[in-house]
């Protein structure tokens, strides 16, 4: 998984992907500065570093450019990644098929194989904007995630909520097996006296 896992590791590398204007450069900077900025169609990439909790590695967040003529250079970036975000823009329902299309022919890259993923549904703060579960079955992420540690969280690049928790999620399921991810959510869902099937739906989604 990248170069993550030894002790003295004390970088990981996020990739951020996802169809220009989703809004990656905002969230970059966002969580970077807590500043908003004006942005303008990323060519080539930004990078940032960001900080973590002690006990994780910091993150290398590489901001690829995801306009049409960008996307070929994406797979240049994956041999070293350790966790893939991919940005949707949720209030933009006449591109997410392209969005499947992009995030599933990603997906399929031997190098990205068992690297997580935590699927951002951007824009939240938009009126009309699709909510996880419907993005959840719009992109095919059951299918396309099976057998990988992924999650799909609601954000607004705007307003900052929920990126914190994004990124956390990545940092988590970078570091955690993917069984003790499964066993984790069980022994918290039984904590709260959730059903077996409540508990079954929760690991489909990968929540
Ligand atoms: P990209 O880096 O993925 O290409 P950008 O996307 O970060 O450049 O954002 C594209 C546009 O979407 C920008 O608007 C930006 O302000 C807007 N945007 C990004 N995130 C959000 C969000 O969460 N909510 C809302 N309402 N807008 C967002 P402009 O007008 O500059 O094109
Ligand atoms: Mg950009």
């Amino acid at each position: 998984m990248g170069t993550y896992g030894s002790r003295a590791q004390k970088q990981a590398q996020v990739l951020m992907l996802g169809l220009d204007g989703s809004g990656k450069t905002t969230l970059l900077y966002k969580l970077k500065y807590n500043e908003s900025v004006v942005t303008v169609p990323t060519v080539g990439f930004n990078v940032e570093t960001l900080d973590t909790d002690r006990s994780s590695p910091r993150l290398t967040v590489w901001d690829v450019g995801g306009q049409r003529r960008m996307r070929p250079h994406w797979r240049h970036h994956y041999t070293d990644t350790a966790g893939l975000v991919f940005v949707v823009d949720s209030s933009d329902e006449r591109r997410l098929n392209e969005a499947r299309k992009e995030l599933h022919r990603v997906l399929r890259y031997d190098s990205l194989k068992d690297v997580p993923v935590v699927v951002l549904a951007n824009k939240q703060d938009l009126p009309g904007a699709l909510n996880p579960e419907e993005l959840c079955l719009k992109l095919d992420l059951r299918r396309v995630c099976e057998g990988r540690a992924w999650f799909i969280q609601p954000c607004s690049a705007t307003t900052g909520m929920g990126l914190e928790e994004g990124f956390r999620r990545i940092v988590y399921l970078m570091k955690t097996p993917l069984k003790q991810t499964q066993e984790d959510i069980k022994v918290k869902m039984r904590s709260k006296g959730f059903s077996i099937t409540a508990m079954k739906q929760a690991l489909l989604c990968g929540s």
